[in-house]
C-alpha cells in the first residue's frame, strides 16, 4: 500500500510502500479517496511544527469504511466518511466541559504522531511510521480512532467532503461558534488562502456587511471577493492598520481573524480591531513565537484577542451541516479546489503551489 511520507526533516516528502496494521478496539479502517492539501502539512514538512517523523501527512480526507474494529456503532463498512483531526477522548476535563476541540487526549496523541492508545497503525519493515493527527489521508488506507470518522451523505463527491474536514470546518466554525459573528458586523479577515476563504464565507453566512480581505498575493482577491469580501488590501503594498481603520470610519472592525500564524500579522488582527473588537486567532505560530501588543488598548478599548482550534466546532454535527450547506449552493466548496492531482505523486507540487500562495486548495485522488 502506498502512502506519501515525510521521512526526515530537510527532506521532500515521498511516496512509500508502507503496511498497514488492522483497526483495534474503537478504531476504523478507511479507504481514502480524496485528501486536501491544507498549510499545516506544509508546516510539518518546513519543521514549523515539532512532530516526530517518519510520518504520514494529510489530516483533511474523506473515504470509504472498509473495516471496523470491536465496539464501533457509528459506522459500517461502505459507508461514505470525512475524517476529524479531532478525535475527542470523551473523557478528559474539557470533554466533559463540552469543549471537544480542547481535548486533552487528542491533543496528546497528535503531538506523539500515535493514535489515542500512544501507538501508531503504519510501519515500514521494522519502524513506525507516525501519523499527522490521528489521520494520514495521503495514504491509499489508513486507521483512525471511532470518533475519527464522520459519517456522511453519499450524494456529496469525496473531494468536496475532504475540504469540509480541515478548511470549511475549521474556517466556518471559527466565525460561527468562536467569534459569534452577528448581522451587520464589520469584519477583516488577515490571509486569504484555503482556510481564510472559508472565513470569509463563514463572515457572509453569519450577516457581516463589511468582510475585508488582506493578502499580500494579488491573485487571491478575485478569490476572496468571489467567496463574499466587500473590500480588499493588499499588505504587500498597502499599510494595513491604516488601510482597515480608513474603510470603517477610522474605527476599526468589529471582528478579525488571522488566518496564516505569523506574529506580525496576529498583531495586524488585534489592532485592526475597534473599540470591544474580538479578534480570532486560527493560524498557528511556531510555539517558541511571542506576539506584542499595546498594554494600554486592552483595558481603554475593551478589545479581546483570542484563539480558535478545529473551528471550536462539533465535527459530528457541524460537518453534516457544512455538507448540507454545500448541496443546497449556500457553501462554495467547488470553488476552493484550485487543482486536482489523481496520484498522490502529486503531493510535492501541491506543496510547491501552496508556498507560492496562488491556490486555494489542491486535491489528491486516491
Ligand atoms: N499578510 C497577509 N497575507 C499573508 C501574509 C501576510 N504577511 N503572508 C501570507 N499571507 C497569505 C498567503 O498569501 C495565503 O493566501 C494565506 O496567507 C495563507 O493561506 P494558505 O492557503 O497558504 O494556508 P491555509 O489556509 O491552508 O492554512 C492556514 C492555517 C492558518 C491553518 C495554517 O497556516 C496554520 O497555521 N496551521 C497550523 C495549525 C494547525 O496545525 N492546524 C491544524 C490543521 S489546519
Ligand atoms: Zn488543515
Ligand atoms: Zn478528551
Amino acid at each position: 500500500m502506498k502512502a506519501a511520507v515525510l521521512m526526515d526533516y530537510g527532506q521532500k516528502v515521498s511516496i512509500e510502500d508502507v503496511q498497514l496494521k488492522s483497526p483495534k478496539k474503537e478504531e476504523v479502517l478507511v479507504k481514502i479517496k480524496a485528501a486536501g492539501v491544507c498549510h499545516s502539512d506544509l508546516h510539518v514538512v518546513q519543521a514549523d511544527l515539532p512532530l516526530p517523523v517518519p510520518m504520514v501527512l494529510g489530516h483533511e480526507g474523506a473515504g470509504i469504511v472498509e473495516e471496523i474494529g470491536e465496539g464501533v456503532t457509528h459506522v459500517k463498512k461502505g459507508d461514505h466518511v470525512v475524517l476529524n483531526w479531532v478525535p475527542h477522548c470523551g473523557k478528559c476535563y474539557y470533554c466533559l466541559k463540552g469543549r471537544k476541540d480542547m481535548c486533552e487526549h487528542a491533543q496528546r496523541s497528535a503531538e506523539y504522531g500515535t493514535l489515542l492508545d500512544g501507538t501508531t497503525r503504519f510501519y515500514k519493515g521494522e519502524q513506525e511510521i507516525y501519523q499527522f493527527s490521528m489521520t494520514g489521508t495521503f495514504s491509499e488506507y489508513t486507521v483512525v480512532p471511532a470518533n475519527g470518522v464522520i459519517p456522511i451523505r453519499k450524494d456529496v463527491p469525496f473531494p468536496q467532503a475532504a475540504l469540509v474536514g480541515c478548511g470549511a470546518l475549521t474556517g466556518v466554525g471559527a466565525v460561527v461558534n468562536t467569534a459569534k459573528v452577528t448581522p451587520g458586523s464589520t469584519v477583516a479577515v488577515i490571509g486569504a488562502g484555503g482556510v481564510g476563504l472559508n472565513v470569509i464565507q463563514g463572515a457572509k453566512l453569519a450577516g457581516a456587511v463589511k468582510i475585508i480581505a488582506v493578502d499580500v498575493v494579488e491573485e487571491k482577491f478575485a478569490m476572496a471577493k468571489h467567496f463574499g469580501a466587500t473590500h480588499t488590501v493588499n499588505g504587500a503594498e498597502d499599510d494595513v492598520i491604516d488601510a482597515v481603520l480608513e474603510l470603517t470610519e477610522g474605527r476599526g472592525v468589529d471582528y478579525s481573524f488571522e488566518v496564516i500564524g505569523r506574529p506580525e500579522t496576529i498583531a495586524q488582527s488585534y489592532n485592526v480591531l475597534g473599540k470591544c473588537g474580538l479578534g480570532v486567532v486560527v493560524g498557528v505560530a511556531p510555539p517558541n513565537v511571542n506576539v506584542s501588543i499595546n498594554a494600554f488598548s486592552l483595558p481603554s478599548q475593551g478589545k479581546t484577542l483570542t484563539g480558535s482550534w478545529y473551528g471550536q466546532s462539533n465535527p459530528a454535527i457541524d460537518i453534516p451541516m457544512l455538507l448540507d450547506l454545500y448541496m443546497a449552493e449556500k457553501l462554495k466548496l467547488n470553488e476552493l479546489i484550485s487543482k486536482t492531482y489523481y496520484s498522490l505523486e502529486g503531493v510535492n507540487d501541491a506543496f510547491d503551489n501552496l508556498a507560492a500562495g496562488k491556490i486555494a486548495r489542491s486535491i489528491l485522488t486516491i
